[in-house]
């Protein structure tokens, strides 16, 4: 009998630091960061988000006035270049990637945003 009791105890405590240790690698899978991507509107809003959802991404949210994308991603599954890249590749520049001519000239004329680095404003309709 105090066998028995021993081996539930033991099995207690060890489903317990399981579901704990499983609960304590759930919340460290997760990195929040903070990527410059350039865009105009609310269309490329659309498209640097979808682009930035690969699989490993739990959130991905552009802002258009800042022109920052905060991504929460799981660093074991994805990395932030690769988010970066398949950005790229629709036709946006991020911190680290830059879209090639081929997609950047694809894009809508709208959202073609101003590559030159010159902040000039209104130069240029947004598509609304
Ligand atoms: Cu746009």
């Amino acid at each position: 009998m105090k066998t028995i009791k021993f081996i539930a105890t033991a099995i207690l405590a060890v489903t317990t630091s399981v579901f704990t240790f499983a609960q304590t690698s759930e919340s460290t899978s997760s990195k929040t960061e903070t990527i410059k991507v350039s865009g105009k509107c609310e269309m490329c809003k659309s498209s640097i988000e979808k682009a930035a959802k690969i699989d490993g991404v739990s959130k991905a949210e552009w802002n258009k006035d800042s022109k920052l994308l905060t991504l929460a991603y799981n660093p074991s599954k994805v990395s932030s270049d690769a988010v970066q890249k398949s950005i790229a590749t629709v036709g946006y520049d991020t911190e680290k990637f830059k879209a090639t001519d081929a997609a950047y000239k694809s894009l809508p004329s709208c959202c073609q945003y101003d590559r030159t680095g010159s902040a000039s404003k209104g130069t240029s309709e947004s598509c609304q």
